[in-house]
């Protein structure tokens, strides 16, 4: 199972006492290289989303992302992968063939928000776009319901770059609040599930769905009653965007402090 780090994480060394050392097998510096590249992509697929994020919130008036999480996969966890598929447990078989090592999970309020944001992110130069997984259109038997893109963004070190590849996977607070609990009761356990209780969950998910349809519909009939109101106050709009920069020397009434 993978560990989702804390937010913080990502802005601390890598410990890599972390790792299991038998399994290290002398591949210690291609390891490190590895799990550097990974979270260096993250970084950077953060940036970018965290740069939509502002945009998005000052054109909308309001926030298409709730909250971002990172994680680079568990080495227990590549191991069990590489095993599982047959493959050698090389760094090398899992830079090759493992695409999900460095991923970042975004949780947006909205389902057109999911869209508007893999669309955004698609479409930039350095961004190249290998995979996409639509599962929200195309839900998984067990009811999973996620937005999955595996990209390629360069990072630049200081004598080389690299092309590292990072899982995105984008969902709503409602499937990702079903994915953490199906995730707890189910996903990979050794006993399979099945039965009442997958047709259970499966149940839970189609009501998830339903009601992120609704709150979308709610959304669009608040946004219309919203660009019917009065014309916008220019102070209110200062405090919003200072809001969103951190400037400070603006105050929430937009006047200067
Ligand atoms: P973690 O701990 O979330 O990283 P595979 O990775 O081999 O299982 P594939 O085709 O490479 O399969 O990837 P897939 O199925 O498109 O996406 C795998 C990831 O999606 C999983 O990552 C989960 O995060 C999530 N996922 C897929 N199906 C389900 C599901 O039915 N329920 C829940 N809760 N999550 C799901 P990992 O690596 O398995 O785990």
């Amino acid at each position: 199972m993978t560990t989702y780090l804390p937010p913080d994480a990502l802005d601390r060394p890598f410990d890599p006492k972390d790792f299991n050392p038998e399994v290290l097998q002398g591949q210690y510096q291609e390891i490190t290289n590895l799990l550097l590249a990974s979270h260096c992509g993250i970084k950077a697929i953060k940036t970018k989303l965290e740069i939509l994020s502002d945009e998005m919130q000052l054109q909308d008036r309001r926030n298409p992302i709730e909250y971002i999480r990172s994680r680079i996969k568990s080495f227990d966890s590549i191991v069990g992968k590489l095993q599982r598929r047959g493959l050698p447990v090389t760094v090398e078989a899992a830079r090759r063939e493992l695409f999900d090592i460095a991923g970042v999970r975004v949780i947006c309020a909205f389902v057109d928000d999911i869209y508007r944001i893999a669309n955004m992110l698609a479409a930039q130069n350095d961004v190249k776009l290998l995979i996409v997984k639509d599962y929200i259109r195309n839900p998984k038997p067990s009811g999973y319901r996620s937005y999955h893109m595996i990209v390629e963004v360069p990072v630049y070190f200081s004598n080389h770059s690299e092309q590292v590849r990072v899982e995105v996977q984008i969902r709503t607070i409602a499937m990702d609040f079903w994915a953490t609990l199906e995730h707890q009761l189910n996903y990979k356990r050794d006993v399979d599930i099945d039965g009442e209780i997958a047709k259970k969950l499966r149940s839970c998910a189609d009501s998830i769905a339903n009601t992120d349809r609704e709150m979308q519909v709610i959304r669009d009939m608040v946004d219309q009653l919203d660009s019917s109101a009065d014309a916008v106050n220019p102070m209110k709009v200062m405090a919003h965007v200072a809001n969103i920069v951190g400037a400070s020397g603006i105050d929430q009434m937009g006047r200067s402090k």
